[in-house]
């Protein structure tokens, strides 16, 4: 018997103290916090079914709670150990990311929980991404913020006491959670005093604006946090009339009654004054942003969902083009708005479960046995993040169209290796819900015949 707190209660007690450091840090956070709450109350008010399944599904008391943060590291030390701190937290490293096909000079990962009854707990997970200084043209420059990176720690000797004794003992008990949560905090604090001059931040930020954010600070300040909203189209046109400055576009598909994959929209990054080495200046880092999720795709979906968004930007980019949201309504007709028809497509993946009641002898089909009311396929949540969408949110608050000229290099071997582990591949873990959850439902209905 250990008197261990779960991975789950340390993930949740982290989210909400990251919540409330951040709220105090950027104040136009709690705003958008409130303008998300506002939303949420008033599409449940509107729509009483949707108000009905999501309390079926226990969703209604933390739902508009943060989904997700992001951080930048700098090294594979500092990477290496982030993976260890939030391992503690019940979040692995899942799927890779190349951000230089958008020549924003990182890659990336989503650490997050991978069970399902995890992600119900609380699904928070952060987009970790690394600097890539081996991108760097001016090789001087990149050895130069190599060596401000190895002069510091990110991590506290006593998170770092705390990472081993979970990693030895298999966990924390409360006292020590509650002192672990308290220190791991610390790596994703803000800090108003930069660790170089003036003269070379301002190097930095010529070299990309990103690698001044990453290099010139203590460590990974949290550059946001992401409630989660009912109506993404509602919460972006209510922003500018609470003085909040939303960025042009919402992010991936477009609006749908079958919500497929993530749409997500920011607000741009503040101005912050800095203190560097003795003389003033300011930065810009910190944002808020918001999402709304929906299904996830199998790789066949996602194949046509990145065709119809390539062939988007191709169309929206020609001279004299329509709007990119005309564009993107009409522009997603490949996959069907309709749950039902994507699952009997296998465009995306679902979860089943049996009704006891009113199952056929022997169901010819799956679609059959779903049609009767005998299985139900419940539509399995996207966890993940989209490569060009967050390229956008990125690009949106580097507050530059910093284009430089990066040759796209996806480099996954040499991301594992920084990370000290392999990251889990996304589609294998939806299918592996969708597969157990069937066999297990076509059992208990006696249909096993239907088993491929
Ligand atoms: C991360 C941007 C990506 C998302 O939600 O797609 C992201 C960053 O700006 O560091 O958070
Ligand atoms: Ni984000």
């Amino acid at each position: 018997m250990t008197n261990h707190l779960s991975p789950d209660a340390i993930r949740t007690l982290f989210s909400n103290a990251m919540s409330q450091m951040y709220r105090a840090e950027v104040p136009q956070y709690g705003a958008l916090i409130e303008l998300v709450r506002e939303v949420n109350a008033a599409t449940l008010a509107a729509n009483p079914a949707l108000k009905v399944r999501l309390d079926a599904a226990g969703e209604l008391q933390r739902l508009d709670v943060e989904r997700h943060g992001a951080i930048r590291l700098g090294s594979a030390r500092e990477l290496g150990q982030i993976r260890r701190m939030f391992g503690v937290m019940g979040m692995y490293p899942v799927g890779y990311y190349d951000l230089s096909v958008a020549r924003i000079p990182v890659h990336s990962t989503a650490f997050r929980p991978i069970e399902q009854s995890a992600l119900q707990r609380n699904p928070f997970r952060v987009f970790t991404s690394l600097l890539r200084l081996d991108l760097i043209e001016d090789r001087a420059l990149a050895s130069e913020a190599e060596d401000i990176l190895a002069r510091r720690q990110i991590v506290t000797d006593r998170a770092l006491a705390l990472i081993e004794l979970a990693e030895s003992q298999g966990g924390l008990n409360e006292v020590q959670a509650q002192e672990f949560v308290t220190q791991a905090l610390e790596t994703f604090r803000w800090h108003s005093e930069a660790t170089v001059s003036r003269a070379t931040y301002d190097k930095l930020v010529n070299a990309h604006r990103l690698i001044a954010d990453v290099v010139s600070f203590k460590g990974p300040h949290i550059n946001h946090l992401t409630p989660r909203t009912l109506d993404i189209d509602r919460a972006q046109s209510e922003m500018p009339k609470r003085g909040i400055a939303p960025k042009a576009v919402i992010e991936g598909p477009p609006r749908r009654k079958a919500d497929i994959l993530l749409r997500q929209t920011s607000f741009k990054a503040l101005d912050e004054p800095v203190e560097f080495q003795g003389e003033s200046g300011s930065h810009t880092a910190r944002f808020g942003e918001i999402e709304q999720r929906g299904v996830a795709l199998t790789p066949t979906g996602r194949a046509l969902y990145d065709a119809a968004l390539a062939q988007l930007r191709t169309e929206a980019a020609a001279p004299g083009a329509e709007s990119y949201t005309s564009l993107l309504d009409a522009g997603f007709g490949c996959l069907p708005d309709d749950l039902e028809a994507l699952r009997a497509q296998g465009l995306a993946f679902f979860r089943y479960r049996a009704n006891d009641e009113a199952a056929p002898a022997r169901a010819k089909s799956l679609s059959d046995l779903i049609a009767s009311g005998a299985l139900i396929a419940d539509p399995q949540v996207y966890e993940d993040f989209l490569p060009v969408s967050a390229a956008g949110i990125f690009q949106s608050n580097l507050n530059s169209e910093d284009q430089s000229t990066y040759r796209a290099a996806a480099n996954q071997d040499a991301f594992e290796e920084a990370l000290g582990a392999q990251v889990a591949d996304e589609m294998a873990l939806y299918a592996e819900i969708e597969n157990d959850s069937l066999a297990c439902a076509l059992n208990q209905l006696g249909q096993s015949h239907l088993l491929a």
